[in-house]
């Protein structure tokens, strides 16, 4: 039931743009300036809890309620939304931009020079909370506005081990970016590791963006950026006004998959999904 335009050969959600052709133009002449940072993701990795945890690093720990869609932009759908677009331009935002993306490695804008580029922090959730949490997510938007999926879990977990969902195969678009784990620019961190440990992760993060930060100030930040902390600012992450909670923050568990995934679907995720990982030497938690 959900729709899709086909930019650069990435699955987005129909609702992103009216003219795909425009999107695609626009992501792929996007100029990024060597202070950019986008966070980049596939979708429901944790995306928006690294988001407000470098938004705080480059402000000092303080909390906003503006919505994060402005301090923080989405590039697909701000690019040429009819709406989105009007409010953000994000060719004149003032720098340093922080920006976050749920494109493929090949799609993402980078400079053309070597010595230009921005910095690029990728974080990756193991799949079945992943899959379970975009069924969710999706579940969402079909039911506040028509666009999404709308039918029973065990068919959408098909369709995301077959790549045919937003942003299409999970193990495609982490071990694409997973190859560059190493470059100068390229952050890789792991949903479930950030569970484990978070302040050592604002450090880990704010050291990467070359903002050495006080024991005081990281262990505030990552207070400040649990769930439960970040729900009691929900305003911020709320889609529309009108919604009750926001559709980003919900459970935020690792191991949540187990009370969804039948024997079948798990012997299926493991020959499908996981064992594409096996030559990479990257691993992932399911429980903690
Ligand atoms: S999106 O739409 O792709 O940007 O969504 P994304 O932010 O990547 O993923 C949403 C899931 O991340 C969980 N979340 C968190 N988990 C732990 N701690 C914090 N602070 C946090 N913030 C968001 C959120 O609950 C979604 O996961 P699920 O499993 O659906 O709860």
């Amino acid at each position: 039931s959900e729709k899709f335009w086909d930019i650069l050969g990435v699955k987005v959600p129909e609702f992103f743009t009216k003219d795909p052709a425009l999107l695609a133009d626009y992501i792929s002449n996007f100029e990024t300036r060597p202070d950019d940072v986008f966070v980049v993701t596939y979708p429901k990795s944790g995306t928006t809890w690294v988001q407000e945890i470098v938004w705080q690093i480059y402000n000092e720990g303080a909390v906003s309620s503006v919505k994060h869609v402005f301090r923080f932009p989405f590039l697909e759908p701000t690019a040429t939304h009819e709406k989105l677009a009007e409010l953000i331009d994000l060719k004149t935002m003032p720098s340093p931009r922080l920006i976050k993306s749920h494109l493929t490695y090949s799609t993402t804008p980078r400079s053309t020079n070597k010595d230009d580029q921005c910095k690029y922090i990728y974080v990756a959730r193991n799949p079945k909370d992943t899959a379970v949490s975009l069924f969710h997510f999706t579940e969402r938007l079909s039911k506040e506005t028509g666009s999404g999926y709308n039918g029973p879990w065990e068919f959408f977990a098909k369709l995301f081990i077959e790549g045919n969902v937003i942003y299409d195969f999970w193990k495609d678009h982490v071990i694409d970016w997973w190859k560059h784990k190493d470059d100068p620019n390229v952050l890789f961190l792991k949903y479930e590791d950030l569970h484990k440990d978070l302040p050592s992760h604002v450090r880990i993060i704010a050291k990467f963006l070359n903002k050495p930060l006080s024991d005081e100030l990281i262990n505030r930040i990552a207070e400040q950026c649990t769930l439960e902390a970040m729900k009691k600012n929900e305003i911020s992450y709320k889609m529309r006004d009108e919604q009750e909670s926001s559709p980003l923050l919900r459970k935020g568990v690792v191991g949540g998959w187990k009370s969804y995934f039948t024997p079948e679907l798990n012997e299926r995720f493991e020959k499908e999904v996981l064992a594409k990982l096996e030559e990479t030497g990257l691993e992932f938690d399911f429980e903690i």
